[in-house]
């Protein structure tokens, strides 16, 4: 049974129109963390926080009129946009998220709703139109992270607990509003908005202000594509409404995770959005913990397209403008396999194909081209490919080198294919030649 919902989701299954085919094709992302937590890195006072840096105004050994101050000594000296932009073509991103504002309120762009933006510091000059503009002439699509959290402004309330929370909820709510219009007619190139600290009881109670915000953000500006994030429904249930409906354009709850198997996403569109270690978003200058490589990282990224998403990897410049060596590596690292391999991921979809334990299958959308992406090969060096019924494997090939693969049918709808010795340190991605009508062996079974 479904109950009748005014703003549940307005939607059944995925959007259908160009924008979101655009988004959807793209599969690979760079998640920006910038702002005032990148002064401190993690550290204040010569100890260390070790939870997420852009967290540290919310540590009780950083007072917040410390943390409130820090503008007065942001500068990034050698920020560089073209070089940003560079760096995430070379890595294969095809687009990027850039936090306009996260949960401590400061704006990288010169908002003339708040006092607490670029304008005032140092630097003085926009940060977010000279970086559009950068990633935009490298064909990168760009979306703004937005933070509803804030914790400077004067009129964010956590819960509304009586008339002054309940006026002063609306006075925000207005601000909300008011700086994401003025985000979408400033820069007007940009494809979507990534909203985060939607979990607060103030916003949850207000399903209503959520869905006609929406609506009004894509009246604004048609084809926005926009996460299930931002949304409440009026019984207060978020992401999915209350009757398990999809809210906004694609899941958005793969943060740090990623789904185990396609029953797990429900045929919905999705996102995941991770971090180089365990939980870093912001610069932080001592990373602890495990750190991912450059393969982990390809798994991660070929396991989503293979299960109908997107991914999308994080970044923390540091205050001056540069990134850590370790982000400078794994975007070379990664740039180096998705220039031989990277047609495997863009356009790519899940294939229907039953799983095998060397990896991941990938189709292009839309098409019979199927890859292989290998990360486990086993001791035999043999690969078992199962096709569905009546598809035959009439060749297979390697991006790398180019070098064809002679399948040997096992029987039925099976394969092996049979590596060439040990040729690469990378994941192999092997292109496959199917063609659809009888199987080989048309015995009774
Ligand atoms: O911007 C990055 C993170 O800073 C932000 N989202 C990514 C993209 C983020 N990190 N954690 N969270 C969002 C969710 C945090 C929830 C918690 Fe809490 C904050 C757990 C404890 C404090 C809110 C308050 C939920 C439980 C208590």
């Amino acid at each position: 049974d479904t109950i009748a919902l005014q703003h549940g989701a307005h939607r059944t299954g995925n959007r259908t129109d160009a924008d979101m085919a655009r988004w959807r094709s793209l599969r690979f992302g760079q998640f920006i963390h910038w702002g005032l937590y990148a002064i401190p890195g993690g550290e204040w006072n010569g100890k260390t926080y070790n939870g997420a840096a852009e967290w540290i105004r919310s540590w009780k050994e950083m007072p917040h009129e410390e943390y409130d101050k820090l503008y007065r000594q942001f500068n990034p000296v050698n920020f560089n946009p073209q070089q940003w932009a560079a760096q995430a073509k070379s890595m294969g991103a095809k687009y990027m998220i850039i936090t306009t504002k996260h949960h401590d309120g400061f704006c990288l762009w010169p908002s003339k709703y708040s006092k607490y933006t670029i304008a005032a510091t140092p630097w003085k000059k926009d940060l977010l139109g000279p970086m559009i503009d950068a990633y935009n002439k490298a064909g990168i699509d760009v979306h703004l992270y937005f933070s509803i959290i804030d914790w400077n402004h004067p009129d964010y309330r956590a819960s509304l607990k009586n008339a002054a929370d309940s006026a002063a909820g609306k006075r925000f709510q207005l601000f909300v509003k008011n700086q994401l219009a003025e985000l979408l007619q400033r820069y007007p190139t940009i494809k979507g908005f990534w909203f985060d600290g939607t979990w607060d009881d103030s916003w949850k109670n207000d399903g209503a202000f959520s869905d006609e915000l929406e609506q009004y953000l894509q009246s604004l500006h048609p084809g926005l594509v926009m996460g299930s994030r931002l949304r409440a429904d009026e019984k207060g249930a978020r992401h999915f409404d209350s009757n398990g409906r999809l809210m906004g354009d694609y899941e958005q709850g793969w943060e740090r995770k990623l789904p185990a198997t396609i029953e797990d996403v429900h045929g919905n569109d999705w996102e995941a959005v991770m971090t180089v270690p365990e939980n870093q978003w912001g610069y932080h200058a001592k990373w602890t913990g495990h750190v991912k490589t450059v393969n982990e990282i390809l798994e991660m990224l070929v396991k989503s397209v293979s299960l109908n998403g997107n991914f999308v990897l994080n970044f923390g410049p540091k205050a001056d403008g540069t990134f850590r060596t370790e982000e400078q590596q794994l975007a070379a690292g990664i740039g180096q396999w998705m220039k031989v391999n990277g047609e495997a991921v863009y356009n790519g979809t899940y294939a229907g194909f039953e799983k095998q334990d060397w990896g991941y299958y990938i189709r292009k959308a839309g098409t019979d081209s199927v890859y292989m992406v290998v990360f486990n090969i086993p001791v035999s060096g043999s690969l078992r490919v199962k096709l569905p019924a009546r598809t035959e494997l009439t060749g297979a090939s390697m991006l790398l080198g180019n070098t064809t693969l002679t399948p040997e049918w096992i029987g039925r709808n099976e394969y092996f294919l049979h590596l060439p010795g040990k040729t690469t340190d990378s994941p192999v991605v092997i292109l496959l030649k199917t063609v659809t009508g009888e199987n080989k062996d048309k015995g009774n079974f």
